[in-house]
């Protein structure tokens, strides 16, 4: 994409966490819309780096070895300019990461995201607790300095837009 660019390079990596359905991957793909971060999908990554283990029937996904990921991934986030994207964020504490955004969504809307995308049963309550626990946020604050975390909601179009708005002025501030 051409518009790309002009856009100036940022130095600095944010990580974009919170439980499935919040919105991570709409608001991801706003980003590298208008601002020249790379998007880096965590478990692609993971794949696309050989680090993943065995099957997980209950979650329904892969396993990823993370001993093998995160060193790879400390040397990949080095040069900085990327939005990685994952669900939570306690493996990139070592990492350089510049800003912790997590976003949070109430539960009606939740719910209804997650039954749209075929949710049910176990998958769907545990999820659904994840979320009401604040069980990733408590990691963020954990993991990372809170000066560096922003706790951001995501339960509307407009909500989505003023985050973009908020990322971009904090990459122009602090580039
Ligand atoms: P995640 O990547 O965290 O699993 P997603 O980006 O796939 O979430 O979004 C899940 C669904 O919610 C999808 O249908 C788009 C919708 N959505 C995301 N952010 C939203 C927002 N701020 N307002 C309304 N709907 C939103």
């Amino acid at each position: 994409d051409s518009s790309q660019l002009s856009l100036p390079k940022y130095r600095k990596n944010i990580l974009l966490v919170g439980t499935p359905g919040t919105g991570k991957t709409s608001l991801a793909k706003r980003l590298t819309e208008v601002t020249s971060l790379e998007h880096v999908e965590v478990g692609k990554f993971a794949e696309e780096h050989s680090c993943l283990g065995s099957y997980d029937e209950q979650l329904e996904c892969f396993e990823i070895e993370e001993e093998k990921l995160i060193p790879i991934l400390i040397d990949f986030l080095k040069p900085g300019g990327y939005l990685l994207e994952y669900h939570g964020c306690e493996w990139f504490a070592s990492c350089k990461i510049d800003l912790v955004i997590v976003l949070q969504t109430e539960t009606a809307p939740l719910y209804d995201r997650l039954k749209a995308r075929g949710y049910s049963g176990r998958k769907l309550e545990e999820n659904m607790e994840c979320e009401i626990m604040q069980v990733i946020l408590d990691e963020a604050y954990c993991c990372f300095n809170e000066k560096q975390i922003w706790v951001v909601p995501s339960n509307k179009e407009q909500d989505l837009e003023e985050t973009v708005e908020r990322v971009q002025k904090f990459l122009e501030s602090s580039n």
